[in-house]
């Protein structure tokens, strides 16, 4: 795991390569899943990648983040290895979850990656539960969580954000606001022009972040960072973003123009990043191409990686579903509910 600074032609290439990275992974998981080799559902990122990398290079590698359904970019913008996600998609036992987790269930707990999540608003719980162990603690760790405009009014999302705020813990609340949840758009969701016009609730900063512009995001979330390691309490962000395709891959999309998909295509992310460096002369045209290219090959390996990787034996379906080092669960397992064999109802 890297640091990233932004401020260095390293830095800057190292995020325009990580937008390129999840763009080609998430355009190969797209195809794969067409031609019916990728089991479940995909929920796809391309559109959104500056928010991802924007907030997952302004963390430090130690820091924790959640994710959401559509969870392959902040696995990539948080540095996990595209060939281990690919498997998992796959169902294989070298995925990231030896194959029983999926699209929607990624996660590296090592890398600070504590899991995609097919539950809405189930992330900020988690981040808000990662930041009261790193204040416990006394860690200079930050919990971020990404999380949708479809999650925002979830009660568990109050909760968490609630009571991050009262107890000032080190977390980071941000919102990718890509217009819809599912086929409803926001507008018909909220009351609210801004969604981050919700932190005020909570007593927090809350601000609103062009969500195209993966410098703006890095920006915002290094200075929620920063509050957050002193000791000030959460920030909620607010990315205004869009989501090229579909709810999920397969989805007809009868709620939106092409017109509007096409407006915001004209604001790709990882253009306006790129176009930026070329004339900033950080690197020239042809070195983009050559970014483009080798993020593709990186990723055509991984989908091959995912092919021969192997299926895992039915004999191991139970394994790995529960923490055998928690007492009570060592034998959930095996059938009966506690140690003793009596019923947790009890307790
Ligand atoms: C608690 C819960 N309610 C409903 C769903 C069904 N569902 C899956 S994704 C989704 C929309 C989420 O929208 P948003 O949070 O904006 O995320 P986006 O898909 O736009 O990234 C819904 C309602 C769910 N998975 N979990
Ligand atoms: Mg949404």
């Amino acid at each position: 795991m890297v640091t990233i600074d932004i401020e260095t032609d390293d830095g800057q290439r190292e995020i325009l390569r990580r937008m390129m990275l999840i763009r080609a992974f998430d355009n190969e998981a797209g195809d794969r899943f067409a031609d019916g080799e990728i089991p479940g559902f995909v929920h796809l990122y391309i559109g959104e990648e500056a928010v991802g990398v924007g907030a997952c290079s302004a963390l430090e590698p130690d820091d924790y983040i959640t994710s959401t359904h559509r969870g392959h970019g902040h696995c990539i913008a948080k540095g996990l290895e595209t060939d281990k996600m690919m498997a998992e998609l796959y169902g294989k036992r070298e995925g990231y979850c030896n194959g029983k987790g999926g699209s929607m269930h990624i996660a590296d707990v090592d890398a600070g990656m504590l899991g995609a999540n097919g539950i809405v608003g189930a992330g900020p719980p988690l981040a808000t539960g990662a930041a009261l162990s790193a204040a416990q603690k006394g860690e200079d760790r930050v919990a971020l969580a990404f999380f949708g405009d479809g999650a925002v009014a979830q009660g568990q999302v109050h909760e968490a954000i609630n009571l991050a705020s009262t107890w000032g813990l080190p977390a980071i609340f941000l919102v990718e606001n890509n217009k819809f949840g599912e086929g409803t758009p926001v507008e018909k969701q909220h009351n609210l022009e801004n969604l981050s016009e919700t932190a005020e609730a909570y007593d927090i900063p809350g601000f609103t972040v062009n969500g195209m512009d993966v410098t703006a995001v890095y920006e915002a979330v290094e200075a929620a960072r920063e509050r957050a390691v002193n000791g000030d309490g959460p920030t909620f962000i607010e990315a205004d973003t869009y989501r090229y395709r579909g709810h999920f891959e397969g989805d007809h999309q009868p709620y939106r123009d092409d017109d509007d998909i096409e407006a915001w295509q004209r604001r790709c992310p990882i253009d306006a990043f790129a176009n930026r460096l070329v004339d900033a002369g950080v690197l020239t045209e042809d070195e983009v191409d050559e970014l483009r290219a080798a993020a593709e090959a990186e990723i055509e390996d991984a989908a091959a990686f995912a092919e021969n990787a192997t299926d895992p034996d039915p004999s191991e379906a139970y394994e790995d579903m529960y923490d055998v080092s928690v007492p009570e669960l060592s034998t959930y397992a095996g059938g009966s509910l506690r140690a003793d064999g009596g019923s947790t109802t009890d307790q």
